[in-house]
């Protein structure tokens, strides 16, 4: 078994400011908080960027300034997300590639999404597959439920392997609408990565209170870890996160307990068939 990829997804694009102050929106607190996590063990950030006044958008020169200020101020792999929020249109996230990540992320399927629906069709799904393919871009498959891994065997099988020939999947646990944050919905998912091509990596992610049993139920299947607060904004019963960095430093110290320290941003750009720098 390997060391652990730890990804920190510091802003999403469903908080509010007012509501979790702690929250990156601006380009220096998100390339402060990557260069602090990257210090804790963090390898890899994926990002949603907010505007001037802190709302989500796919803002193209954004989005190009926000990858050259993450790649100048550190070494973790950029990965852009084309999930963008609920309300963005499929045509913007195209778009998000046009920034040129080193990764980005690929989700499998619709799903609902509290109140709102996360639409990904098939050919839109296929659009996206085959672009990063064309462009050299590292996918990270999002996996909001167990019927999304079939989904992600047939695109395999049907438009060949991601750019870099490596798998990468993250299971994406607990949001009101998919797959519950359990160690028996995550065993159920490794399971189906046995039936995607070899060598296939799964990290796994709990939102809110399932990020504790997510991450110890992923470390000790063999999977890795994405923490943050796109997905978690309680750190305990009744204290709300202070910083990604606890989170971080929360998810550093269990992988170091299972005995699988943190890859390094290098190592993580073997292990998935990003190039090197
Ligand atoms: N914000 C969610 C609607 C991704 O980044 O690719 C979608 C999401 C997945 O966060
Ligand atoms: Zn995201």
């Amino acid at each position: 078994m390997t060391g652990t990829l730890i990804t920190v997804a510091p802003t999403g694009a469903e908080s509010s400011k007012a509501d979790a102050p702690a929250l990156p929106v601006t380009l220096d607190e998100l390339v402060t908080t990557a260069k602090e996590c990257e210090a804790l063990g963090a390898s890899i950030i994926h990002v949603h960027i907010r505007d001037d006044a802190a709302r989500p958008t796919l803002d193209q020169g954004r989005l190009r300034d926000t990858v050259a200020a993450l790649r100048e101020g550190t070494g973790l792999i950029v990965q852009l997300s084309s999930g963008g929020s609920v309300h963005d249109p499929e045509a913007d996230r195209l778009a998000v590639l046009d920034a040129a990540p080193e990764m980005a992320s690929c989700t499998m399927g619709t799903v609902n999404f509290g109140d709102d629906v996360f639409m990904n069709r098939w050919g839109f799904i296929v659009d996206l597959h085959t672009r990063m393919q064309e462009r050299g871009i590292v996918p990270e498959y999002e996996i909001f439920d167990l019927g999304q891994l079939t989904t992600l065997q047939h695109l395999l099988g049907r438009y060949g392997l991601p750019a870099g020939g490596h798998v990468h999947v993250d299971l994406v646990m607990g949001v009101p609408g998919g797959m519950p944050g359990t160690a028996a919905a995550l065993v159920a998912c490794e399971q189906a990565v046995r039936d995607l091509p070899e060598g296939t990596t799964f990290s796994a992610t709990g939102i809110g209170r399932s990020t504790i049993p997510v991450m110890l139920a992923s470390l000790a299947a063999g999977g890795h870890l994405r923490v943050g607060m796109e997905d978690t904004l309680t750190y305990a019963k009744g204290r709300p996160v202070e910083s990604n960095m606890q989170l971080v430093a929360r998810a550093v110290g269990f992988a170091q307990l299972a005995q699988r320290p943190p890859l390094t941003p290098s190592q993580a750009r073997e292990l998935l068939g990003v190039p090197a720098r």
